[in-house]
């Protein structure tokens, strides 16, 4: 078979002191931590859009890099793309990958062109899937690209676009059903408004709501046993997209009844998006049950878009690995990598470097999420903290056995004194001791 990626070995293992930019120095998959190996904690997916089509355009200029494969016909290089990505995928040790209808074919203007093609290039994936053991994360629609969506796709007030994104919504499905998915997402990226001058809100939540729910009858009807997602984020491209953060899908989720077939997939960049941390969001999820899947990558605050880096922050990875240990771990996801090269960053070796340096990021902030566990520290302090509810009144409170009036009346009785610190700086310091002990 034709190699895309030459200059590219199988990526081994070779420990904290190697120099080779084409090594993993952290991601040792069957290291163990916590009783489970890092391929169990951290099962990367590989996400199609990024990795595979981004070439680079952004809104001041084309692309800088590469994606034609050496084709110039059209099905021709969706099979190029499709033999190259997982020519990646394996030299990487990829077991999942994720992708939207579009990524995977060709050009297809029309909703029977994509479907044709759709269908056509799930066969040709599933070929290679049989071949590597690679397995699908999530499948999901680009409902939001074309022209036709531009008011909205399953929140737009004409109902042909709605149509349009319910066709191409239940051929996503199909394919990720025929392809053995282990979820289905739904990211909002035109379900928003530009101005409320023009738009019915409660109309639109009632609509998208319903649409989710057609969704979940079909893809049960044809033996969909995964989970749905709903991936928040506040806004871009629109002004505000309804599914705004982790609590704002929540309630949506809740007051829809929809909990018992949708979980949330959260997105490192989308919460800095939405004012919150990564780990912010993954608690929310976490205390919730509604932990689901995430999307790795990294913000650039300074920035303010989604600029979707790879993940290179340790401490924050670390922090969001701690939430998903004390969640059991993913249990209904995977950690897809929504991550994308800078536009400079332009040669065949980049996505490698790339995903190298965001799985070796993952392996730290996880040896270090569990090494806060372990350390015990940071779970005690907030266990004492919370102690004066273990007992007496307290307990009371917790039991829902007391009334305002009794604690009026212990209220009134009390002597005023200092309460206990926070301690956040000792606790700030804590994590930084763990993650540069040795150093
Ligand atoms: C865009 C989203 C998108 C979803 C899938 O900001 O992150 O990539 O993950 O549609
Ligand atoms: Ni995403
Ligand atoms: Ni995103």
């Amino acid at each position: 078979m034709k190699q895309f990626y030459p200059n590219i070995p199988k990526i081994e293992y070779e420990g904290a002191k190697s120099k080779n930019m084409l090594a993993f120095k952290h991601y040792n998959k069957d290291e163990k931590v916590m009783g489970k190996t890092m391929a169990e904690h951290l099962k990367f997916a590989f996400a199609y859009w990024h990795a595979s089509n981004y070439d680079g355009t952004d809104m001041f200029g084309t692309g800088t890099i590469d994606r034609t494969y050496g084709e110039n016909e059209a099905r021709s290089r969706a099979k190029a793309k499709a033999d190259a990505s997982f020519e990646l995928m394996e030299k990487l040790g990829f077991e999942y990958f994720c992708f939207h209808d579009v990524d995977l074919c060709e050009p297809s203007p029309t909703l029977s062109e994509l479907k044709e093609n759709l269908a056509y290039m799930t066969n040709y994936l599933k070929e290679h899937m049989d071949r590597t053991g690679i397995k699908l994360g999530w499948g999901t629609a680009n409902v939001f690209g074309a022209p036709r969506y531009k008011h909205g796709a399953a929140t737009s007030p004409y109902l042909n676009s709605y149509a349009s994104a319910a066709c191409q919504v239940k051929n996503a499905l199909d394919a990720t059903i025929k392809l053995d998915g282990i979820g289905y997402t739904f990211w909002g990226g035109r379900e928003g408004y530009e101005t409320l001058l023009n738009t019915d809100m409660a109309f639109e939540l009632d609509n998208l709501a319903r649409f989710y729910k057609m969704a979940v009858e079909y893809g049960r009807s044809k033996g969909f046993k995964g989970t749905f997602y709903i991936e928040p984020k506040p806004k871009e491209p629109t002004m505000h997209q309804y599914d705004f953060d982790a609590s704002t899908a929540i309630s949506f989720i809740q007051k829809y009844g929809l909990q018992n077939d949708f979980k949330l997939n959260l997105e490192g960049n989308h919460a800095s998006l939405a004012g919150h941390t990564f780990e912010h969001e993954i608690r929310v999820a976490r205390i919730n049950g509604l932990l689901g899947s995430l999307d790795a990558n990294h913000a650039e605050t300074t920035v303010g878009w989604d600029t979707d880096e790879f993940p290179k922050d340790v401490r924050s990875v670390a922090l969001s690995m701690y939430e998903v240990l004390k969640n059991g771990g993913l249990e209904y996801g995977v950690i897809n990598f929504d991550s994308k090269l800078r536009r400079p960053s332009s040669d065949e070796l980049d996505n490698a470097i790339g995903f190298i340096s965001g799985m070796d990021t993952f392996a730290l902030g996880l040896k270090l999420a569990a090494k806060i566990i372990e350390d015990g520290r940071i779970d005690s302090f907030i266990e004492e903290r919370y102690s004066s509810y273990k007992e007496g009144l307290g307990a009371k409170v917790v039991a829902g056995t007391t009334t305002l009036e009794e604690l009026e009346q212990y209220a009134l009785n009390l002597e005023e004194q200092p309460l206990p610190s926070g301690r956040q700086e000792y606790l700030n310091a804590i994590i930084n001791d763990l993650m540069c002990e040795g150093l």
